[in-house]
Formats: C-alpha cells, sequence, structure tokens
C-alpha cells in the first residue's frame, strides 16, 4: 500500500511540474505577444571571417596604497588568513595595468541574437572574499554560487533591472544555481553577513565580453566584422568607450587607461 501511495504522489508531483512549466511558458508568450518584436534568429558567425578585439587597460598614475581588510570581527574568516586579505575595489598590475575591468561590446550587435552559453559560470566565497571579483555572464546563464568557506554567508545581489534576492549560504554548502535573465551592466553583490564582501557581475545578451586579470589585457573572439563601441567598467574609476572598426579575420586593438586620484 504505501508503495501505491508513492506513485500516486510521485504522478501528482510530475503532473503538476508540467503544469507548473506549461504555466510559465504561457506567461512568457503572452508577454511577447504583448507587442514585442520577435525573437531575432539566432546569428552564425562565419569562422572564416570572424574577427578579434584584443586589447588593455592602462593605470595611469601612482597606484593607490592596498586597502588591508578588517576582519577582526569576524574570527571565522580571519582565521582563514596568514597575513591580511587586500581589498580588490582597486587592482592595479606590476606591469602598470588594471584588474578587474569588465570589457564588452556595448554596441554594434543591434539586432543580433547569438546561441545561449554552453556551460554555466561560477561565483565562490572563499576566505570570506568572492572569488572572482568580477565575473560577465550571459543573460539566463546559470550560475553556480559556491561555499567554501567553514563559515555562512548571505550572498545578496543588488540589481536594478533584474530581481533582487538574498538567500543564505551554509558552510560548504551545495551551489546555489542562479541567473539573471536581464542584460545588466553591472550587479554588485554584498554578503549580508561580512561587510567587506562585494563583487559584480556583468551580465550581457551575447557572448562579446572579458574580465581584465593580472596582465591586465583582454581578448574578444569570434566576432562578425563590423563597427563596435566597446565599453571598458571599472567600479571605481567608471565607464570608458571606444570604436574599432574589425575587417574579416582582422584583429582589432582597443586600448583605456584610467587615471588614478
Ligand atoms: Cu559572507
Amino acid at each position: 500500500m504505501k508503495l501505491r501511495t508513492f506513485y500516486i504522489a510521485a504522478t501528482a508531483a510530475a503532473l503538476l511540474f508540467v503544469s507548473a512549466c506549461g504555466g510559465a511558458k504561457d506567461t512568457a508568450s503572452t508577454e511577447k505577444g504583448g507587442g514585442e518584436a520577435p525573437a531575432a534568429a539566432v546569428t552564425k558567425v562565419d569562422p572564416a571571417t570572424a574577427a578579434t578585439i584584443t586589447g588593455k587597460v592602462a593605470f595611469a598614475g601612482s597606484a593607490p596604497k592596498a586597502i588591508r581588510i578588517d576582519m577582526s570581527a569576524e574570527p571565522d574568516c580571519k582565521g582563514l588568513h596568514s597575513a591580511p586579505a587586500q581589498s580588490e575595489e582597486v587592482v592595479v598590475n606590476a606591469n602598470g595595468t588594471l584588474a578587474n575591468v569588465f570589457v564588452w561590446v556595448k554596441g554594434g550587435l543591434e539586432g543580433k541574437s547569438f546561441e545561449p552559453a554552453s556551460g554555466s559560470a561560477a561565483l565562490d566565497q572563499k576566505g570570506c572574499i568572492y572569488k572572482p571579483h568580477v565575473i560577465g555572464v550571459r543573460a539566463g546563464q546559470t550560475i553556480d554560487i559556491s561555499n567554501s568557506d567553514p563559515t555562512t554567508h548571505n550572498v545578496h545581489p543588488m540589481p536594478k533591472v533584474n530581481r533582487e534576492w538574498n538567500q543564505s549560504q551554509p558552510p560548504k554548502g551545495v551551489p546555489l544555481p542562479k541567473a539573471f535573465p536581464r542584460p545588466e551592466i553591472m550587479i554588485p553583490v554584498k554578503c549580508n553577513v561580512h561587510p567587506w564582501m562585494k563583487s559584480y557581475i556583468g551580465v550581457v545578451d551575447h557572448p562579446f565580453f572579458a574580465v581584465t586579470g593580472d596582465q591586465g589585457t583582454f581578448e574578444i573572439k569570434g566576432l562578425p566584422p563590423g563597427d563596435y563601441v566597446v565599453e571598458a567598467w571599472h567600479e571605481k574609476f567608471g565607464v570608458q568607450e571606444q570604436k574599432v572598426t574589425l575587417a574579416p579575420s582582422a584583429s582589432g586593438a582597443v586600448e583605456f587607461s584610467f587615471k588614478g586620484e
């Protein structure tokens, strides 16, 4: 008898699931019927003529002194560091470039639509710090948010055009699969437990973006030839734009320079 009850419950749950999915789809198509243009066909970029944007983000002026993060109020976090952790708000590389700059194609792809991302992105909390500090994802792409720490965090993205949420994540908990359906530059993420924890997520409706690392460089591959506006975003120094024209199969160089105080 028990088994039978289980089957009935399972079937009911499955039906509920199917109807919930159907409901969601209906809502989506109703929204589309409200005057929105139909989704554009996926743009195929010919690999024979695909072009690349390369470049670097320079930092002009003297690098600001690294800011130490005071974790003394949270021994569980402090104990995870042998030396004081440093803020990643401004990271000037040894070669005079700037790290954690989000670079993306802001203009030139209007009306085009691209294959969705094939995998998920990742954001970790390690040593009571978000790693990486800046990430880029596709609209709707899953971000697996994990907690590698032996302490509880509370992940709290603060978007303006996507939906805001916050969620506690226990020590070494299962990753939270999250996604932001709408493009948004940038979504700040904080932790409601640890005030110094901050990261930024760039959500883009195409695959042409990059984040600068310890060499301050970026490379955005696979673009159709054309004229583009490239934007570089930094959390403290703001945004800059550059124009670039990409000939078929060519590589166009773009250089940004942010000034310190
Ligand atoms: Cu935290």
